[in-house]
């Protein structure tokens, strides 16, 4: 297959930016084993709006970003990493966005490619997930958030990001960590037989529980994909999130967690999403760009694979 054939411009088109600033050679649709695609969607925020500019600012800081590793001492950019983004989807419905960002999930991944989806709202993950479930039957997900996203439907959408959760859980089993933060209405839910695909570990679980790690995985079928709501992370070194809660996880127990599974699992793509920039800030992209780096360099270049 050639390059042209490869790259199915009505699904996406190339970046004018490339993920860490890759050199061509690592960087080129053909020799690259991952695909990062930008997704710069929002239409249903309900409160800071902006993460519309997520994707953008998390490849200008990935930019700045060493390309060496320095924990797994590797060049994880060897593995190639090419940067696409999904044109017109800003000005796409809710539902329409899903279906875009799921036909460009599935188009990458009938070309043998590992998708990383920037949001935007978490709305995302759906599409992704959508596409991931027809390709990998079996598969499960992960969320790292700060709030459950549990709502059947919110403000008239059943695709708004209060409900990314809750469609996952209605196509694979969903594991959530680092959730502290949910209505009532997600609680009765939660308490009825329709959760059994739902297994959560609260913020509370993490404090008291030193094996949540293993609980966690658990609940986790042998294909993974993961979605990371960048609000999971404690504001203070996370604090460009529409909604930021108290008492988030620190960088190094992510990251751990994120290492323990890559050995345990396979990760079958990811996404990074609710990204919202701040002005004169700029160690919240930077903190999204490195956590995409590290979290492939676990996944590709880890000693310890099984
Ligand atoms: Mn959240």
């Amino acid at each position: 297959m050639n390059e042209n054939q490869a790259l199915k411009p009505i699904f996406y088109r190339l970046s004018d930016k490339k993920f860490g600033d890759i050199d061509e050679d690592y960087s080129n649709f053909k020799k690259s084993k991952v695909v990062v695609v930008q997704i710069p969607y929002e239409k249903t925020t309900t409160y800071i709006k902006g993460t519309k500019n997520g994707p953008a600012a998390i490849i200008d800081a990935s930019g700045n970003m060493e390309l060496f590793d320095d924990e797994l001492n590797q060049e994880i950019y060897k593995i190639g990493i090419h940067t696409v983004e999904i044109p017109g989807i800003s000005d796409a419905g809710p539902e329409d966005m899903v279906k875009k960002v799921r036909d460009t999930a599935d188009e990458l991944l009938r070309l043998g490619k590992f998708p990383v989806f920037l949001g935007g709202e978490h709305s995302v993950s759906i599409g992704a997930v959508a596409a991931m479930k027809k390709n990998y039957p079996d598969m499960s997900v992960l969320q790292l958030d700060a709030h459950y996203d549990l709502r059947d439907e919110y403000l008239g959408s059943k695709y708004n990001h209060a409900c990314a959760a809750r469609r996952i859980s209605e196509m694979c089993p969903l594991v959530q960590a680092g959730v502290r933060s949910l209505s009532k209405e997600e609680k009765d839910f939660l308490n009825t037989k329709a959760n059994g695909n739902i297994k959560t570990v609260n913020v509370y679980d993490i404090l008291e529980k030193p094996l949540w790690k293993d609980y966690a995985i658990n609940g986790l079928s042998e294909n993974v994909y993961i979605t990371i709501d960048l609000d999971v992370f404690d504001p203070s070194i996370m604090p460009a999130v529409g909604t930021p809660e108290p008492g988030g996880i620190g960088w190094y127990e992510i990251t751990d967690f994120l290492k323990e599974i890559a050995k345990d699992k396979k990760i079958i793509g990811f996404d990074v999403v609710e990204l919202c920039p701040m002005e004169n800030q700029i160690m919240s992209n930077f903190l999204a760009a490195k956590l995409i780096y590290r979290l492939l360099g676990y996944i590709y270049m880890s000693n310890n694979k099984k």
